[in-house]
This record gives C-alpha cells, structure tokens and sequence, in this order.
C-alpha cells in the first residue's frame, strides 16, 4: 500500500471496495493475475457482514461445510468447522485465516469509506474519494459491497430523548453486551432476532419483543460437527463443491420429488415432519412446487403454524407468533434455536405493533398507543436497506456524470447482476439480477469473482480500456429476471427482497431465481460470444447525454 501524496493513493489497476468474502476473493485472484489492487474497506478488519454483525446468537443459515470457498483445495482441506452451523466468531476466524494464509491485508485500507466513486470519460477510469478526503484512480471498480450491509434504523419521534442503550444488531459492539438483570426490548422479528432473543432472554430480567409481522422460522438443529463426517465430507469436496455450482441454490440440499398434490394426507406428513426433524432451510423444498404453487405453499405454512401451536404454551400468544398473510419463503425463513419456545418465560412478552404502534421514544423507554415501557436497553434488530442500499450509499456517478440513484430511480439493474449500464468498467459482486441472496452467498461470489476476472484478462489481452453493459443487454436481462420471479411466490411478500422494508424504496424483485447452476451456463455463453451484450472498446470516447425515453 502506497500514497503518492497525503491525499492521493497510488493509481491501481483495479479497486475494490468491501473487504468480506467478495472484496477478499477478488483481490486474492486479481492480485495473482498481475493486476494491482487496492480494497477499501470501512470496517477495521476484514469479515464484512461477519466483521458488523456480532450480536447474540448470530451465526449462518448455510450449514458450514457449504459455507466457505472452494477456490483453494488446502484451504479447503485445512480448516474445520465445529458445528453444523457456524457462529459469527467462527466464521470470522475463518476470514481471518484466509487473510493470513494469503498475505490479503497489505492491500487493502481499513477504517476507509468511499464516499464517491466517478468515472472520468476522457480518462477511462474511476476516481474514487473515500471519507478521510483521500482520493484514488482505478482503471477497474469492483463493488463488494455486500446485500445486507446498510443498517436500517427506524427514526422514531422521541428517539434521541431515550437515556438509555441503544444497540443495532448490525452494528453490535466487539466488546459484547451484558444484558443480565436489566429490562430489555427488541424491535423487529426477522433472522437477527429470532437469533438473538432466545440469548437475551436467557440474561434479561425482562425481555419485550416488539414484532411487526410474524415470521416463519425452522429449526436449525445445530450440533457439534462429527469429525468422521467432516473427514468424508473432505474427501469428497471436488465432487460436493462441483454439484452446489451445478445446483438451483448452491447448497447441497434437494427437494422431494412429489408435488404437494400428488401426495397422499400420509406423505405429505411424513414429507414435512421429515424436513422438520432435519432443520434449516431445507423446509421449503419438502414439495417441489412449494415456491410455485400458492396451495402447496399454504400447506408448508399450516405446518409451521401447527408447530407453532403445539410449541407456545399461551394459544393468544401462539397466535400472535404465527406469520399469516403471506407465503412462507416470500420473507426470508429463518433458522433458529428455542425462538418459538422462548415466548413460554415468564420474563418474555411480545407486543404487536401492529394492534399497538410504538408511537414514540421518550426518556425511559417506549410508548405505545396502549402502554409505556421502562427499558434499560433497546435493541433494534430492524434489518437492512438490502441489495441496492451500500451501493447506492455511495456517490456513484458513471457516463455524463449520471448518478446511479438516477440510474435505479424504478429500481436496481444489472446486466446479469454484475455491471450497469452507462457505468463503463464497473462491475458489482451479486448485484441486482444476480442470484445472489437466495443462493449461497460463497458460491455465487466466487462465481462472480472468477468471470470478472476473465472478463479483466480478455479485456487485457485484447487491448480493451473500457467494457460497459449495453441498456438493451441489461433490460432483456431484467425482464427475464422479472419473467422467472413472477412463475414463484417469491416476489409476493413484504420483504427486504423486494426493498418494501424500507420506506418510499421503489419495490422490486432483483434476484434472478433460474438457480445458480443455469445463471453461470449463461454467464459463460455471454463470455464465449465475446462478451454479448457488453460494448467493448480500446478507446475511451465520451457519449453525448442519455435522452430520456431513447436508448443511448
Ligand atoms: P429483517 O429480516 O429485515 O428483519 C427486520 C425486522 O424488523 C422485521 O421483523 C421487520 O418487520 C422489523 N422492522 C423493521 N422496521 C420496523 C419498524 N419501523 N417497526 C417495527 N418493526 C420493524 O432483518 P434481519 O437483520 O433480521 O435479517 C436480515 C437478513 O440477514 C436475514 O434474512 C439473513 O439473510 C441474514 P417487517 O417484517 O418488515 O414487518
């Protein structure tokens, strides 16, 4: 790492920004290439979403043997996981490793955030300003910025007169919270929470959770990892890891063969009992046709509400918990341990906020339109401006000085998830129209990773300064993005999926649903062409402006 000045950081061939699994990849791979790199990276350490999110209980719902990088067969063989699921502190050990055993840190600047990243047309390269006003000029951007990286906090009126702990879960201090003996709320019910409460509740004298909907969670099972198990695992890696890039998700789970129809009363228990026994996400394909077919879909969820009641020991309370109104999987499913179970302590109460809004903060704690709460501390477990959020809290501005915000005013677009267009040599790992977060997350980085790295070496070898995704390349792309979600339930539910979590954000399904498998077949077609759909150019040229309603 070098500065050319105090203020300008050595020009580089390719800057990265995020230093989690993504940024971490690709600079392991560009660097081995021969290109030069910088990461950027806001946290002090590398981890991403591993690096914030330290609160209670947070660990993965990808079970960890699918969980790691495939890139490297020793790294592969050298590290062992001790749990089916691995904790937020495993994992981030884990990236720790990889940043040792490949020398990762001398390349990237921590406690750095970009602020803008523009493109020069006449230079044909990014210049980048990070928040310590130093400015660094890339011939390539990659954005690693991560789905789920950009904090959503309510602003409650009142909040600033609360005396008491805030907390996010996503920005969870490193020193740990303790919670023992105080009266503590959680606002928000998705995965975080159902994460957290259990282990807050275990330390609280009194715990309110505070749920706006419902969720519908399975249980993990989580257990230590056998190491005979983990030893055939191991030995099998070239064939597993093969089979999860070839697969619909990425995981090596497989649905049961009989639609939810087809099924005799007898099957169909067995078949959800079966996936109940064994935990985790893998609920959603006890019938093929559960994403497809909103009958098949309502039997899943009858099951978990079933489960639900037999669970909750107060039937009102049973039946606040359970998720009605949507389809099961169109808000993410969440894994947990004890959640449900949770609601049978006496210290444990939930507070629908939709009965009783929280109507403000005020000096002690939180009022209602029934009642007003004493709190020690709060939590707020209020999820992410997810999938668009960290790129678009960037200054992103590519041909003629457009913004990206401007760019995805009716919403996020990419040419296969990766590069926008009128954003020439930018490129997104799991952008919008990726598969990203509804396939394992490691498998389609690497993915990515690996085809912008090829696309970086042909544009080398054949004297290509810029590559720019074309706006009828990205908008074929994006219907059928909109073509395969709408055959599912997915796009259906109030989700951070479809940004309708966050307020005035324009909803949309950017998730491309055609599996991981299919997504990279096309992806090496488009390569194969010669890079279809991208313009590719051995001079940087200047494009007049983009006249509204005309492609450019
Ligand atoms: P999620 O899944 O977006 O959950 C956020 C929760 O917070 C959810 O229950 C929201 O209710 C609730 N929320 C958000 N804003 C409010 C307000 N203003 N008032 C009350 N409740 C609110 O985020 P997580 O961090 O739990 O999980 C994100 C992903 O990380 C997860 O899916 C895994 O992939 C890893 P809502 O459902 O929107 O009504």
């Amino acid at each position: 790492m070098s500065t050319v000045n105090a203020f300008q950081i050595e020009p580089v061939d390719v800057v990265v920004v995020g230093a989690g699994f993504g940024g971490l990849y690709a600079l392991h791979r560009l660097r081995s290439l021969g290109f030069t790199v910088q990461v950027i990276e806001a946290g002090a350490d590398v981890g991403g979403t591993w690096y914030w999110n330290r609160y209670p209980g947070a660990r993965c719902d990808v079970e960890s043997i699918d969980y790691s990088y495939s890139f490297d067969p020793g790294l592969e063989q050298e590290w062992d996981w001790t749990e089916r699921y691995a904790t937020q502190p495993e994992i981030l050990a884990y990236l720790n490793h990889v940043a040792d055993r490949f020398d990762l840190r001398r390349d990237i600047r921590f406690d750095t955030r970009v602020d803008t990243a523009h493109f020069d047309e006449a230079a044909g390269r990014w210049s980048l300003r990070t928040d310590d006003g130093q400015t660094i000029s890339a011939q390539w951007c990659v954005m690693a910025t991560g789905c789920l990286s950009t904090p959503n906090a309510p602003d409650y009126p009142g909040i600033d007169d609360y005396a008491g702990c805030t907390y996010h879960t996503a920005r969870w201090p490193h020193e740990g919270v303790d919670f023992t003996g105080q009266r503590v709320a959680v606002i928000g019910t998705g995965s975080s929470a159902i994460q957290a409460v259990p282990l807050i509740a275990e330390q609280a004298a009194e715990l309110v959770v505070f749920q706006r909907t419902a969720n519908f969670s399975v249980p993990a099972h989580n257990h230590p990892l056998d190491p005979e198990y983990q030893r055939d695992i191991k030995a099998r890696y070239p064939q597993l890891r093969q089979e999860n890039r070839a697969s619909f998700t990425g995981i090596h789970i497989l649905p049961n063969d009989k639609a939810a129809a087809a099924c005799t009363d007898e099957e169909r228990r067995r078949a959800l009992e079966d996936r109940w026994a064994y935990g985790g996400v893998g609920l959603l394909l006890a019938f093929p046709d559960t994403m497809f077919d909103r009958s098949a879909n309502e039997i899943v969820a009858d099951f978990v509400r079933s489960q639900i009641r037999s669970t909750v020991a107060d039937p009102a309370v049973a039946d606040a918990l359970s998720p009605r109104g949507y389809s099961i999987g169109s808000k993410r499913l969440c894994v947990d341990t004890g959640y449900y179970a949770t609601f049978n302590r006496d210290n444990v109460r939930l507070v629908d906020v939709r009965a009783t809004p929280i109507e403000e903060f005020t000096d002690a704690g939180i009022r209602t339109a029934a009642e007003a709460f004493t709190f020690d501390s709060i939590v707020f477990a209020t999820g992410f401006d997810a999938i668009s959020g960290a790129l678009l809290a960037i200054d992103i501005r590519g041909r003629a000085g457009r913004t990206l915000r401007d760019a995805w005013a009716d919403g996020p677009q990419a040419y296969l998830g990766v590069a926008a267009a009128g954003f020439p040599n930018l490129f997104m790992v799991t952008g919008p129209g990726s598969p990203s977060v509804l396939s394992n997350m490691v498998v389609s980085i690497e993915q990515h990773v690996d085809w912008i790295a090829d696309c970086l070496i042909a544009a080398r070898a054949e004297g290509h300064r810029t590559v720019e995704a074309t706006d009828d390349a990205q908008e074929q792309w994006m219907q059928q993005v909109a073509m395969v979600a709408n055959l599912t339930v997915w796009p259906t539910g109030n989700s951070w999926y479809t940004g309708a979590n966050i307020e005035g954000k324009v909803r949309s399904f950017p998730i491309f649903l055609g599996g991981v498998g299919p997504y990279r077949q096309i992806c090496d077609y488009v390569a194969a062409q010669g890079y279809e759909g991208f313009t590719r150019s051995a001079f940087t040229f200047v494009r007049p402006a983009r006249v509204p309603g005309r492609g450019t």
